[in-house]
């Protein structure tokens, strides 16, 4: 039996890396095939890690070269709630790190977005690090954005796959991390990591110039290795992130500038959205507390509770 890290999923085909302790083998990953097998985390994703054995079979008349028969619990999972569905859709697992990628230009700048990666960031203790991309571009507003970010503690990097910007800090920040670069589609996920990996050679695709929108050139996340030890996910991009896995009344403890205040609202627990004497919007209101991020509060609180509403 080998021990293995899932790389990429395509249909039934899982690809895994062998692992020499905790190094990623350079070399070719393994097709392997799940043999109809149920595990108690549903199928696998990158960065999964598995026990897998080596040998070739043929199902389906496509060629495997081994067999996954376990996966080991995940230590952190990225997740987001599927388009207008109710479920929710693993992404990625085992990261310490959460990369929330953003541009500026096309696709603008959309804090209401970023906010909804550092939830996720914090609900699952991973180090927040985001990287704002075609930094070339930039104008005042996207700055003022930036430097909130900063404020509230948030280490922002500003980058430019096409200008090749800050990639070496960007390669030096995350060598021996797990990560996975999460954010909208077209923002230049896949156009940085193939400055970070030369001979990645990961598809990267022309923004429509009807919407302006990302066209979702990334269709399955693929892990990268550094030599040094570690990894980088490339996950395709959405266009929403639906918040699924974190209750509404979580939801407050993930906005960590929140908490002193949030110690002295008059009702514990408080929603912090209608309660009297609560010292969040108090804060709010005397501009202490950023409003955009409130605002982000609310419109993922509202939402969240929705779901509940279904749910229970
Ligand atoms: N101006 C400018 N354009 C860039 C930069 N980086 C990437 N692009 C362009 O942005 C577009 C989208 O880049 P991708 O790397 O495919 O974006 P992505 O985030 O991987 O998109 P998905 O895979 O759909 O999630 C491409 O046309 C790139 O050439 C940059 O630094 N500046
Ligand atoms: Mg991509
Ligand atoms: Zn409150």
């Amino acid at each position: 039996m080998e021990r293995g890290i899932v790389v990429e999923v395509l249909g039934p085909v899982v690809f895994v890396c062998r692992l020499e302790g905790e190094r990623i083998s350079a070399e070719t990953p393994y097709a392997c095939s799940l043999l109809g097998k149920k595990y108690r985390t549903g199928r696998p994703i990158a960065g999964d890690l598995v026990a897998f054995t080596i040998h070739s079979e043929v199902v389906q008349n496509r060629d495997y070269q081994g067999v996954i028969q376990s996966i080991e619990p995940r230590t952190s999972l990225v997740e987001r709630l599927e388009p207008g569905g109710r479920r929710s859709k693993p992404l990625v697992a085992n990261l310490d790190t959460l990369v929330v990628v953003a541009s500026v230009g096309a696709p603008p700048l959309k804090p209401g977005l970023i906010d909804r990666y550092l939830v996720c960031a914090h609900h699952w203790h991973l180090e927040p690090l985001i990287i704002i991309n075609k930094w070339e571009q930039a104008e005042e507003i996207d700055l003022l954005y930036v430097r909130l970010y900063e404020a509230l503690g948030y280490r922002c990097i500003m980058a430019s796959a096409k200008e090749k910007l800050e990639i070496d800090t960007i390669y030096s920040t995350l060598s021996g991390r797990r990560s996975a670069f999460l954010g909208h589609s077209g923002v230049g996920k896949s156009s940085l990591l193939n400055e970070l990996f030369p001979g990645a050679n990961l598809a990267t695709g022309a923004l429509s110039m009807q919407s302006q929108r990302g066209t979702h050139t990334t269709s399955a996340s693929r892990l990268l290795p550094f030599e040094a030890g570690g990894f980088v996910i490339d996950t395709p991009g959405v266009r929403e992130f639906g918040i699924t896995g974190i209750s509404s009344g979580e939801l407050g403890h993930c906005f960590p500038e929140f908490e002193p205040y949030a110690q002295m609202c008059r009702f514990q627990p408080c929603s912090h959205t209608h309660e009297p004497d609560c010292a969040v919007r108090q804060a709010v209101e005397s501009d202490e507390l950023a409003d955009f991020r409130y605002q982000a509060y609310l419109k993922m609180y509202f939402e969240i509770r929705e779901l509940e509403k279904n749910t229970y």
